[in-house]
Parts: C-alpha cells; structure tokens; sequence
C-alpha cells in the first residue's frame, strides 16, 4: 500500500511538484537559486584578524603590517582603482613616488576626488566601491570620505568579516598563503593557531619554487633546509620536506603559484632558471601534491612589473601557451590541476583541454577578466563546452568589503547565463525542475571545487 505523506513537505518535493513550466519562471528560479547559493570562494588575498589588521578600529589594535585588509581606505586605494588614477592625474602631473609617499588616507583622498566626485566612476572597480557602499547602507554619493570613515572605525573587525559574509552570502574564504613573503611566514612561525579562524582556509603559494629557483634556494638554505642549487636527489627531498612541513602548519587545501604568459613546460633547454622550475615541479612539488591528494592551482598569464613606478598595479597580462597545460595534465595523471588563465585569448583553448583531461579543473575569470562582458563570455563558453564541470567564478578580493560587490557583480552574470541556458533546453520540451537547477548550482558555486579537492 503507498503510505500517505504525513507533511506538506513530503508533498512539495515530489517529482512532478517541482517541475516549472513558465518560462518566466524557470528564470525566476534561477535567480532565486543562484542569489540563495553559499559560495566556497576559492582563491582570496583576504585574511582573519589574527593576521593583524592596520585599519584602525574600535578595537584600538592595529599592526601597521597586518594583513588583514578592510574599510574605505583599503578600498579605494586598491591597486586596480590607482592604475586607473594614473590614467586621469598621470605621472607628468603628480609623479609616482609622490603618491607613494603619501600616508594611505591621503592617497585615498585624491582617488575618490579624481575618480568618483570629478569623473563619473563607471569602471568596474569603481563602479564595485559604490555596489560595496550601496549594499553596506551608506550613501555612495559622498564629496570626502569622512562619512565612511566614521562608519568604519566603529567596526569590530572579526563581526564585521560575519557581517560582509553575510551580505555576500560567503561561506568559506580561501586564503592565498605566500610562504615567500617574510612578514606572512613570520606570523605563522610565531602563532601555530593563526589559520585556526573556521570561516577561512589556507592555501600554500609558492611562486619562487618554479620562477626562480636560485632565490627559493637560498631562502631554503636560511630556513635549514640543504636544498642547494645542486637539484640533486637530496636537494629533492629537502625540497620536499619543506613543502610538506608548510602544507601541515597552514592545512593547506592546495598548493598554488602564478606563472608568466611565457611559461613553458617542459622549459627550454637554453634557459637553465626555468629548467631548474621544471625539475623541482617534477621532482618536488607535483609528488607532494600527489601524495596529499592536493590539487595545484596554476595561475598562467601574469607579466610582473611591466611599468614598476606603479608596484602592485603595475603588472599586465599577455598569451601563454596551454598545450604546457596539456602535457602537464597528460603526464602527471595522478596530480590535480586548478587552472585560470588571464588572457582572454587562452579561454577557449583551455576549455577544449578541459574536455580531454579529468585532472584539470578550469577556474575563476581572474584580474582583467573579472569585468561583466568577460566574465558573460567565458562563462557561456564554458557552459557549452563543459557543461557545469568547471568553477565559473573566485573574488581574488584583497579588501575584505570587496566580497561584496565581486560576489553581486558575478551572480547577476552567471545567472544571466543560466536562465539564457535553461529556457534553451526548455523549449526542446526537457522538463526543468527546480531541484535540478539547484544541484547545478551548488555545483557551480561550491560542490566542483568540493569535490575536485576529494577525489
Ligand atoms: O588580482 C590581483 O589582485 C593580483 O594582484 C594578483 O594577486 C593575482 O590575483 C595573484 O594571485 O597573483
Ligand atoms: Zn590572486
């Protein structure tokens, strides 16, 4: 005999109940889906109180090197809005160091007068400071920043990271961990509980390793490790030993580093620096990972430094070369790849080597490519190409507050995409149901990455 349902709910969740018909309202479901969805946001610079912050605050603690960033200032002096300063005041004007040499709210100072009360700020990280201010409650129409100010210095800074996750809908920041960088190591050398904060996880950065291994050598030479420039099978292991020393102090969820548009794999045989990268990804890091089931996430496109006066908003992108990529992916079947490319040119390459290889995981519409056109673009190529195996979007935000408007920016688009995907395969006469579109979504947002960390 079939039992009859006890509750309302074991009646709304029956297969046929959740099925939508209207087109209208497949799209409201998605929407509806998407702006519920908790996001895992994979890759951040952002960090807990316990790294320090130098906003000064109620709390009266502030560490002038702290990592943790947040409020007005951190936001509009981020490195995105001073490249664009520079475009509106240039250098022959106000000359860098200048600028440099002001403290931080003076700086901040002539962005907002410069960007946002003389110019209409319609860039997408000018347009994100007034989506962050907006959704904060505050008036983004402001002539000085001492409003703002005032707003935030009464901020408690672990209530304010609950209360931006909340207004994002984040819930789990992943840190990006630089093990290179001496303040960060020297913070987590000196308090082994500093990753313990439950809403962030950590994720070991080693840039050095496969960029310039003479440098990582020495630095691993002064931290006791006999890794000589020798790449012997010795230095290997030394290697190694210290890749897993940093993976068990940060718990780390991958490991991750950033490589130039030039990168090659394997290097060439004329350049005794990048050879020495491949060996010790060869040899060191891509056992490491294996053996820990961790991912590396491989961050291709960046070319450091191209006008220095700017220092961090002086970096560009250029092509790189993603059959590198495939032969990673081919030769080394028991490693994972994360993979985000910066070059528009690259996406759709990387996708068509998504289809052949399980172990890489394409990921984030990152830096330049985190602006609305692009990120409708890749998205819908991904889609098509990929289905929903793929991890559509990371913040990379530096500035806490930013969680904001990235995340709002981002989900308007991809569930633009979504709802344009969805009523596609509707008018095939597929029955869409609700649950469906929520699977895919969680997938999206979350379950790929979750389940990519597991396999
Ligand atoms: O997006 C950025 O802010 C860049 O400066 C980089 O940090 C980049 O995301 C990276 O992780 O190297
Ligand atoms: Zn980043």
């Amino acid at each position: 005999m079939t039992p009859v349902p006890t509750d309302v709910s074991a009646r709304t969740s029956s297969p046929a109940s959740d099925l939508i018909v209207e087109s209208e309202a497949v799209a409201a479901a998605v929407l509806d889906s998407v702006r519920s969805q908790k996001i895992c946001d994979i890759h951040t610079h952002l960090y807990p109180p316990t790294f320090g912050t130098p906003v000064a605050n109620r709390t009266g603690r502030t560490d002038t090197n702290g990592l943790m960033l947040w409020g007005i200032d951190e936001l509009v002096t981020y490195h995105y809005l001073i490249a664009e300063v520079f475009r509106v005041v240039p250098d022959s004007e106000l000359p860098y160091e200048t600028f440099w040499s002001w403290p931080k709210q003076r700086q901040a100072d002539h962005i907002w007068q410069y960007l946002f009360v003389e110019n209409t700020p319609l860039s997408e990280a000018c347009r994100g400071i007034l989506t962050t201010l907006c959704r904060l409650g505050l008036d983004p129409n402001e002539k000085s920043l001492s409003a703002y100010r005032f707003f935030f210095n009464r901020m408690d800074p672990s209530e304010y990271i609950d209360r931006v996750m909340e207004i994002s809908n984040v819930s789990s920041i992943t840190m990006t961990n630089a093990v290179f960088d001496d303040n960060e190591r020297s913070r987590w050398l000196s308090d082994p509980s500093i990753g313990n904060d439950q809403r962030f996880r950590s994720v070991l950065r080693i840039d050095p390793l496969v960029r310039n291994y003479p440098m990582a050598s020495a630095r691993l030479q002064q931290w006791g490790y006999h890794a000589s420039t020798d790449l012997t099978a010795s230095t290997m292991a030394e290697i190694r030993r210290f890749l897993n020393d940093w993976v068990a102090r940060q718990n780390a969820i991958y490991i991750a580093m950033s490589l130039p548009p030039e990168y090659l794999y394997p290097a060439p045989d004329n350049d005794p620096v990048a050879k020495a990268g491949q060996h010790v990804l060869e040899e060191a890091i891509l056992p490491v990972c294996a053996e820990q089931h961790l991912p590396l996430a491989l961050m291709i496109g960046s070319s450091l430094q191209t006008n220095p006066a700017l220092r961090d908003a002086g970096d560009t992108v250029g092509k790189a070369d993603v059959s590198s990529v495939a032969r990673l992916c081919r030769q080394f079947p028991s490693n994972k790849f994360l993979v985000t490319m910066l070059s528009r040119e690259n996406q759709h390459e990387l996708c068509v080597v998504a289809r052949k290889f399980g172990n890489l995981m394409p990921f984030g519409c990152w830096w330049f490519l985190n602006n609305p056109s692009l990120i409708e673009e890749i998205t819908e190529m991904r889609l098509e190409l990929l289905g929903k195996s793929f991890v559509p979007q990371h913040s990379d935000a530096r500035i806490l507050d930013q969680l904001i408007y990235k995340w709002d920016h981002s989900r308007e688009i991809i569930a633009r995409v979504l709802i344009d995907n969805y009523q596609r395969i509707a008018r095939t006469g597929r029955h869409i149901h609700r649950r469906d579109i929520q699977r895919d979504v969680e997938a999206l947002f979350g379950g790929n990455f979750h389940r990519f960390l597991a396999k």
